[in-house]
């Protein structure tokens, strides 16, 4: 099935203000992380506005389909398409990390609506996201669970635990992807912890692994509706993908894993980005 022409391009234009008011709150707020929140924005954009069967007024309805963000550091992202979809007021996006705010830090699924898990210590998402999966199956649901992975939270041995139980019990209703951007809090991922053959590795225990630009929304759905046809085994989506994506000089540097923007960086970005400063 293809996305209609109409569809991606509403779609990108979104992303394109997403990241107009990410850098705008993050900047008010000097605080929250901008590089793998911009570089995570398409990922979440096309599950939520193509995939996912969630419903605004009723968060909680059991047969809907459910997302665990493992990097959970990109809850700013997170929020703001929440926040699009009609889970909360877009203006609350001010608060950020506010104290008694219902946006913090990290993911709370206590406080905020649409958060269906904690998330922040890294590796424990996927198992989250397994138990879930195999909950549905139980329950007779068919609906599925997304899981979204840092490249550098998979340097977690809990992450390779989870990977394997999944394909033990056989869990076609979980998907994740892979945020691969190639960078993590303080360097190049190969760097920190060489992971070679990334794909081999997914494959190798057991997942069926499929590729495409993290970036792009007609490729992300395309590898979402593949997944959805894979029967038996789990799915992992590897999305090659930008840190700090659409603002030059943050792309690719891990300075801005999670760094306050100052008011001269805040008006580059923004210049860049044709935002209103
Ligand atoms: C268990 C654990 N160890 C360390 C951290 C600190 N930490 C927060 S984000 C991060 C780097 C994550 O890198 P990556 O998964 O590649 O995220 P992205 O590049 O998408 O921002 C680290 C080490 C943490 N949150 N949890
Ligand atoms: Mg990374």
């Amino acid at each position: 099935m293809k996305l209609p022409v109409e569809e991606k391009a509403r779609l990108e234009k979104l992303c394109h203000q997403f990241r107009i008011d990410l850098i705008e709150t993050l900047h008010q707020r000097q605080t929250g992380h901008p590089g793998g929140s911009l570089s995570v924005l398409e990922i979440l954009t096309t599950l939520y506005f193509t995939q996912m069967d969630v419903d605004p007024a009723n968060p909680k309805k059991p047969d809907r389909d459910r997302l665990v963000l493992g990097k959970g550091h990109a809850a700013p992202a997170l929020y703001r398409v929440l926040a699009e979809k009609g889970f909360f007021p877009v203006e609350e996006m001010a608060t950020l990390r506010c104290l008694d705010s219902r946006l913090q830090g990290h993911p709370n699924p206590l406080d905020t609506p649409g958060v269906e898990i904690t998330s922040g210590p890294l590796g424990i998402g996927l198992s989250a996201a397994l138990g879930m999966a195999l909950a549905m199956k139980l329950d007779g649901l068919d609906k599925r669970v997304y899981c979204v992975l840092g490249d550098g939270e998979i340097n977690e041995g809990t992450i390779w635990e989870g990977l394997m139980a999944a394909v033990k019990f056989k869990a076609d209703n979980l998907c994740a992807i892979l945020d691969w951007n190639g960078v993590q809090l303080d360097g190049v991922t190969e760097d920190i912890m060489p992971m070679h053959n990334i794909p081999e590795r997914f494959a190798s225990f057991g997942w069926h692994v499929i590729q495409c630009d993290g970036h792009d929304i007609e490729a992300l759905y395309e590898a979402l509706e593949t997944a959805k046809t894979v029967k038996g085994v789990p799915t992992i989506i590897l999305a090659h993908t930008v840190k700090g994506k659409g603002v030059s000089f943050m792309e690719g540097k891990n300075a801005w894993h999670g760094k306050a923007i100052d008011d001269a960086s805040y008006e580059q970005a923004m210049k860049e980005l044709g935002g209103v400063l």
